[in-house]
């Protein structure tokens, strides 16, 4: 199934270019646009061109390394940071190339240092988030595990996992939500694509160290509720920013909850719901954590339910985290700090 248009990116045809030493920085210049002091930059930070000195110990490039400076100054044009550009580009090069690279060779004209690219060599798609998130939906339509795990690491390879999470898996599980409501995507794609988003994010967050010396923070879903995505993301932005956190998943059943409360005694619970419906169990679960008087934990909720109509946070005693994953874990941590 196609959905929307077809972005697509080619990598820059470097092979195609000598790499003979024979320009100066003054003629990289010219030709690219690039100044000198950024061209610098870009050869300290990133190691991305490596020219040779010539007779006076200028620096000499070659016809390969302008191009590829061009090809960077319009990824950088086009809205992407140097480095993302520099990521994309370093993902693209065959991988006997990047040996070579850093092995520092610059080893005469001939193209066997690389396997040829442009027209003949690999397709890859866009790095934009925008296009990741296209690539992506494609790739759950056609259940596409493979192709979909790929698409997640390259977007992690480039960008902040948190902006991974808030710019590319949650429009993506939007999309799939509003395909799924128009009846353009069945639910089988739905599952499909929650369940290959849920093992990722999973695998994150189990990976992230645990803080386990520090005070217990309880997330999960509402008595009821099963959408879970949202509040493993809460759980995971918490971890990475130091908190001890206990992910506990689908339909939190009350009498429980409170057991678990009263036998480890956390510093905070945090319950989400998607569902206008959960918000009753919310209410609930408040009222009985605040009736545990000083020895009560924080009590936080949020979630789609809330955001989407945030009056229903306004008899649910305890602190409504409005807003994504990003901004609650940012909420709990300065709570947590004061
Ligand atoms: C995947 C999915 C499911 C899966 C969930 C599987 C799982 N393991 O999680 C399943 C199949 C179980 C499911 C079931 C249902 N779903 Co559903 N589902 C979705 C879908 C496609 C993605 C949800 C998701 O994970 N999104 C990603 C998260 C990260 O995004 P988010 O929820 O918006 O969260 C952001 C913020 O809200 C906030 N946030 C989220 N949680 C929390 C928690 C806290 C504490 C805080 C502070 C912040 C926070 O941060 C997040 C990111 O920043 C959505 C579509 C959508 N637009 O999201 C529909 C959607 C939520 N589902 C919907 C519906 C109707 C249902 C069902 C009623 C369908 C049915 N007829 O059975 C059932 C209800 C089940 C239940 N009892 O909970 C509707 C809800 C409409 C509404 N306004 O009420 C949606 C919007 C689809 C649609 N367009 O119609 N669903």
């Amino acid at each position: 199934m196609l959905i929307g248009r077809e972005p697509r990116l080619q990598p820059p045809a470097l092979d195609a270019y000598s790499d003979l030493p024979l320009y100066n920085t003054k003629a990289v210049v010219h030709a690219t646009g690039v100044p000198a002091p950024t061209l610098r930059a870009w050869e300290r930070r990133y190691g991305i061109l490596s020219p040779r000195r010539g007779e006076n110990d200028y620096r000499l490039y070659s016809e390969r390394d302008m191009m590829m400076v061009g090809w960077l100054r319009e990824r950088v044009e086009s809205g992407m940071t140097i480095s993302q550009a520099i990521a994309l580009l370093r993902s693209m090069e065959p991988a006997r190339r990047r040996k070579s690279r850093g092995r520092g060779a610059h080893a005469g004209t001939s193209s066997s240092a690389g396997e040829p690219m442009g027209a003949s060599g690999p397709t890859l798609e866009r790095l934009a988030l925008p296009d990741l998130e296209y690539t992506l939906l494609q790739r759950f339509a056609a259940l596409d595990e493979p192709g979909a795990i790929r698409t997640i690491t390259q977007a992690l390879a480039v960008y902040a996992v948190e902006d991974v999470c808030l710019d590319l898996l949650t429009p993506v599980l939007a999309d799939i939500g509003r395909h799924w409501a128009a009846g353009d995507l069945t639910v089988t794609v739905e599952h499909f694509a929650t369940g290959v988003i849920r093992a990722q994010l999973e695998g994150l967050f189990r990976s992230t160290a645990a803080h386990e010396d520090g005070p217990l923070t309880l997330v999960g879903c509402a008595p009821g509720g099963l959408h879970e995505i949202g509040p493993l993301m809460v759980a995971f932005f918490l971890r990475r920013a130091g908190v001890h956190v206990a992910f506990l998943g689908q339909n939190v059943e009350s009498a429980h909850l409170m057991a678990t409360v009263a036998a480890l005694h956390p510093v905070c619970v945090i319950l989400s719901a998607s569902m206008a419906t959960e918000v009753a169990q919310i209410r609930d679960l408040g009222m009985r954590l605040s009736a545990m008087g000083p020895r009560a934990p924080l009590f936080c909720f949020g979630g789609r339910a809330f955001n989407d109509t945030p009056e229903l946070a306004h008899d649910v005693p305890g602190v409504f985290l409005a807003g994504d994953a990003r901004a609650a874990a940012g909420e709990i941590k300065k709570r947590m700090a004061g």
